[in-house]
C-alpha cells in the first residue's frame, strides 16, 4: 500500500533500475511515416510512438491523417513560445542534493540534463521565450508550509535543515542553485517558487501573458510532482503545453512514464508529449 514504509521510515516504493528506454530512436522507428507526413504538411510539433498507442481516441490519430496538428491551431512561433525548465537545481539532481538525501537514485533526475541543455540552444538560436523556475523557501522558512516541513523531515531530509549542500531547499544554499550545465543566460527569467506549481503564488502567468504567449514546452524535474503540478495548471489557463519526455525525469520510473500517459488520456487531456530530437527538428523546420 502507498502507506507502507520499510525500516528505515522511507516508503515502500520500488525505485526500479530499469534502464531508460531510447524514445527518440523509437519514435523514428514506429512514427517514420507519419512523422514525414506530419513534417511535410504542417510544421509544429511531432507525435511519438506510444501516443496512438496510449490514447487511440486522440488528436494523435488525426495529425496522422493530416486532420490535425500540433499546437492544435498550428501557431508556432518564437514570439507565442515559451520553454520551461523545471527545478534543475542541485537538490533535485545533484550528490548531497534533496533527492539525494532521501535516498533516490540520482540518474533518473540527472537522464534529462543532456536533452535539455539540446533543447535550449535550440529555443534560444529559434528565439523562444526561456524561463527557469527553482523550488525553495525564504531562509526564515516564512513560507513553508509545516506539514510540508513535517513530511520531508520523515524521510530524512527535512527542508530548511542542514545538509551536505547547504540548509535542504533554502534560497541562497548552494543545494538550490540551478545546476551549472544548464544556467540561465542573460533576459531569461527565473521564476522562484514555495510550491510544487510554478504559478503558485509566483509572477509567472502574468509574465506569460504579457508576453503573448500561447505554446508552452515544459521540461524538468521532476515529472510526476512539479512538472505535472504546473502542466495542470498551465492547461488549465489555456496555455498549449507540449511536454518533452526524455527531457524530465522522475524518483521513480513507473511514476515517469505514468505520468506521461496521463497526459495523453482523453485526447491529450492535459496536451500533448514529444521529445528533445523531434522538437529541435520542429524548430529547426519551422524557422526556415
Ligand atoms: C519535488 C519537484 N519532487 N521539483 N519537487 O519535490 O518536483
Amino acid at each position: 500500500s502507498g502507506h507502507a514504509h520499510g525500516a528505515l521510515g522511507r516508503p515502500a516504493e520500488s525505485i526500479s533500475g530499469e534502464v531508460r528506454p531510447d524514445p527518440v530512436r523509437e519514435a523514428r522507428a514506429g512514427w517514420g511515416v507519419e512523422n514525414n507526413i506530419y513534417q511535410l504538411f504542417h510544421r509544429g510539433y511531432v507525435a511519438v510512438k506510444g501516443g496512438a498507442q496510449d490514447c487511440p481516441y486522440s488528436f494523435m490519430q488525426d495529425m496522422v491523417a493530416g486532420t490535425a496538428r500540433l499546437p492544435w491551431n498550428g501557431d508556432l512561433r518564437p514570439e507565442n513560445t515559451a520553454l520551461i525548465v523545471i527545478d534543475m537545481q542541485t537538490d533535485f539532481c545533484g550528490v548531497g542534493g534533496y533527492v539525494d538525501k532521501m535516498g533516490y537514485d540520482l540518474s533518473n533526475t540527472r537522464a534529462p540534463i543532456a536533452p535539455i541543455k539540446a533543447v535550449l540552444a535550440a529555443m534560444r538560436a529559434w528565439g523562444g521565450l526561456v524561463i527557469h523556475t527553482r523550488e525553495g523557501h525564504r531562509p526564515d522558512l516564512g513560507d513553508l508550509p509545516e506539514n510540508k516541513r513535517w513530511r520531508s523531515r520523515r524521510i530524512g531530509a527535512g527542508i530548511g535543515d542542514a545538509g551536505p549542500c547547504g540548509r535542504i531547499l533554502t534560497r541562497g544554499e548552494p543545494g538550490w542553485e540551478i545546476i551549472e550545465e544548464l544556467a540561465p543566460i542573460a533576459g531569461e527569467p527565473v521564476i522562484d517558487k514555495p510550491g510544487k506549481g510554478s504559478f503558485y503564488a509566483t509572477d509567472l502567468e502574468l509574465l506569460l501573458r504579457t508576453k503573448g504567449i500561447q505554446n508552452f514546452v515544459l521540461t524538468g524535474i521532476t515529472t510526476d510532482v512539479c512538472v505535472h503540478t504546473t502542466l495542470r495548471d498551465a492547461n488549465d489557463r489555456g496555455f498549449e503545453c507540449l511536454l518533452l519526455e526524455d527531457c524530465c525525469g522522475a524518483t521513480d520510473m513507473g511514476n515517469h512514464h505514468a505520468a506521461i500517459k496521463m497526459i495523453k488520456r482523453q485526447g491529450g487531456v492535459f496536451g500533448a508529449v514529444s521529445n528533445s530530437a523531434d522538437y529541435i527538428a520542429c524548430l529547426e523546420g519551422a524557422g526556415a
